[in-house]
């Protein structure tokens, strides 16, 4: 018997193989039930009692050697394998599972054809603060001490500091502008703007608006109104009709609210436009002379017109969108209706 184990490990050392399915034939061959190891084992007990030991010994050590290498030209194989799996990857493939691509929000849809017509007029874009201090925010635009926008129903303190607020108007990025460059002085300014309101279809607590700003030494109230005539039909059609009604802000004198003729019947009266056939979009006006020499303007050299348009109210005209909260849900259902370009 000790022949035939000592003569099993030179096999077992010199054993070699190709493929996996030969690693698998010699450990059925040696290790499995019926395999020769098993079979010797078997034989163990007709082994005369003062061979056992060193028999047993060869005998386990055939079994090690024989599971060693096995083991050991299997993980060969497996590694060989993850190797050929690696080459063979194209990693040009999309992934999986395959992610969607978004949608622009409508409000930038919008923000964004807003700021391409006012730019192809030379109107740059002015960037500024959410968090402002009362005095951009109110004093510089001629909102006095005691005005109700003021209150606390109306505006959004910041830790109760009477001197922070949550901007209620992108006006006061327009206001550092003013007191930081000479004129001429011609951008507008998109942002999200607070305002402590109950939200409801029609009004919500943020919203985003563009405000825009003219400054220069002949500006006039026709160059407010054929700038805002021009915007008006690049955004809602070359047949847009505007109209002007006098109006009241403090900032601007004289002011108006801004009506383009409805986009929805054309003027023939529909319950968007409550059967007036004019929907308001903006309101705007010449800039106060106070607020010119507020922030540091010559206002016998200078004259400003300005307007502030909300972003909502023209995105719910232009896609006929009835209730303003779907914009801040963010409901893919909703968003994935709007593509731009
Ligand atoms: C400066 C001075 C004056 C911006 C203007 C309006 C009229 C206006 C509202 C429209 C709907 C705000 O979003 S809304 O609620 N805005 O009616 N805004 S004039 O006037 C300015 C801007 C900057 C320095």
């Amino acid at each position: 018997m000790l022949e035939k184990i000592n003569k099993l490990l030179e096999e077992v050392e010199s054993f070699g193989a190709s493929t996996k399915e030969q690693v698998e034939e010699y450990r059925i061959k040696w290790l499995s039930k019926k395999g020769e190891v098993s079979i010797l084992f078997d034989d163990f007990k007709n082994v005369p009692s003062d061979l056992k030991k060193e028999v047993g010994q060869k005998l386990n050590l055939l079994k090690n050697k024989a599971q060693e290498k096995i083991n050991e030209l299997k993980e060969k194989f497996e590694a060989q394998q993850g190797a050929d799996l690696k080459q063979n990857i194209d990693l040009t493939l999309p992934g999986f599972p395959t992610l969607q691509n978004g949608t622009r929000h409508p409000l930038s849809i919008v923000k964004n054809q807003i700021i391409d017509v006012f730019s192809r007029i030379g109107f740059t874009v002015s960037d500024g603060r959410e968090i402002e201090d009362d005095w951009h925010n109110f004093t510089a635009l001629n909102t006095p001490e005691n005005h109700p926008a003021r209150d606390m129903q109306d505006t959004f303190y910041v830790s109760l500091d009477p001197e922070m607020v949550l901007r209620t108007q992108t006006s006061s990025v327009q206001v550092h502008i003013m007191m930081n460059q000479k004129p001429p002085i011609r951008t507008i300014s998109p942002g999200r703007v607070y305002r402590n309101e109950a939200i409801s279809a029609r009004a919500h607590c943020q919203f985003h608006q563009v405000e825009g700003l003219y400054i220069d030494e002949k500006v006039s109230f026709a160059d407010l109104k054929q700038t805002l005539l021009y915007f008006s039909k690049e955004m809602f059609g070359a047949d847009t009709k505007i109209r002007l009604r006098p109006s009241y802000f403090p900032f601007t004198e004289p002011s108006a609210e801004m009506d383009i003729s409805c986009t929805i019947c054309k003027g023939k009266g529909c319950n968007v436009c409550k059967y007036s056939g004019w929907v308001e979009i903006l309101g705007c006006g010449m800039v106060d002379p106070q607020v010119l020499e507020n922030c540091g303007i010559d206002s016998n050299k200078y004259k400003g017109f300005a307007f502030g348009m909300g972003i909502e109210r023209i995105t719910m005209l232009k896609y006929e969108v009835k209730d303003l909260r779907l914009f801040f849900e963010n409901d893919v259902r909703f968003l994935k209706q709007f593509t731009s370009a």
